[in-house]
């Protein structure tokens, strides 16, 4: 037999497998960085009638906590654990336009940005995703944001919500900087401000002077359309 034939052989049709030997092996395709095979892979959970929300949670932020577990024990290192966050925005990708998808009219607006130092941004995109998927106009600031990158957001956007993500204990202290600032300048109270990542609890979100710390994007996107709605109905 040829090598080609032998290859072939062992090549895994992921549309022949069971749900949940599809989620495992999707594990296992995230953790080798294969974009193609998780975008493959989530259309075809899709496409068996499972929710965005459930392809999302059960297949590609579970796979990647996997990852993070063996990034931490030293098993795997930055190149091969970017590859990973690659692919995992391919499955992503597919996903945002469904979680996105929405009757209602914009609730709200928000600018959202992970903090200076830090280069995560994968739960960003999320939060950003989820907010989309409840009204929301969101405005991405990206990665390594400063206070003058969060102010200059804040002045051209005028959102109702600002949120910052941090996913280095380093960089989490960065938040207090931006919020002080705001305290300074005597604009706290024109927003709400939301925190969320990781290494944050809600003494955190406390301590750096959060309207409130959200543990998921699902959190995020409920807290921010109670609390705009409360506060618009407060102020009408
Ligand atoms: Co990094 N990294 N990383 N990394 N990385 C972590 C965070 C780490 C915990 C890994 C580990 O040791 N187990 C560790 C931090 C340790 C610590 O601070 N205590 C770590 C480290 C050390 C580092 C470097 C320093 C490594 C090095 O260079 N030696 C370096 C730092 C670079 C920098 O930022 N300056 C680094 C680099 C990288 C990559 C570039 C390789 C890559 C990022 C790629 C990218 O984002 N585009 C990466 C990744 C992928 C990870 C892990 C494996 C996965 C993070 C992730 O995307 N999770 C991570 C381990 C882990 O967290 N398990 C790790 C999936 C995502 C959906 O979850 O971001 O937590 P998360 O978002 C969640 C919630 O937290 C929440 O909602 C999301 C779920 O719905 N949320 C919010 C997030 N933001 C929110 C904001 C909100 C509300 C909720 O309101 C506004």
């Amino acid at each position: 037999m040829s090598d080609s034939n032998e290859e072939y052989e062992e090549d895994i049709i992921l549309a022949d497998l069971s749900d949940e030997e599809l989620v495992e092996q999707m594990f296992d395709d995230l953790y080798d960085g294969l974009k193609e095979e998780i975008e493959e892979g989530t259309n075809i959970l899709l496409s068996r009638g499972w929710s965005a929300e459930k392809v999302l949670n059960e297949a590609l932020v579970a796979g990647m906590t996997i990852v993070g577990i063996d990034f931490r024990d030293g098993i795997l290192f930055v190149p091969e654990v970017l590859m990973a966050a690659n692919a995992m925005k391919g499955g992503m990708a597919i996903l945002k336009p469904l979680l996105a998808e929405t009757g209602a009219k914009p609730v709200g607006t928000m600018v959202i940005g992970t903090v200076k130092g830090d280069i995560h941004d994968i739960g960003k995109n999320l939060v950003g995703m989820m907010l989309e998927g409840a009204g929301f106009e969101v405005f991405d600031i990206g990665i390594n944001s400063s206070v003058e990158d969060f102010f200059a957001a804040m002045e051209k956007h005028k959102p109702d919500v600002l949120g910052m993500s941090a996913l280095l204990t380093t960089t989490m202290p960065y938040m207090k900087v931006v919020i002080d600032e705001m305290v300074n300048k005597g604009i706290r109270d024109d927003y709400i401000v939301l925190v969320g990542g990781a290494p944050l609890n809600e003494e955190f979100g406390e301590y750096v002077g959060a309207d409130r710390y959200c543990r998921d994007s699902a959190e995020a996107a409920a807290v921010a359309v109670a609390m705009v709605t409360e506060r618009r109905q407060s102020s009408a």
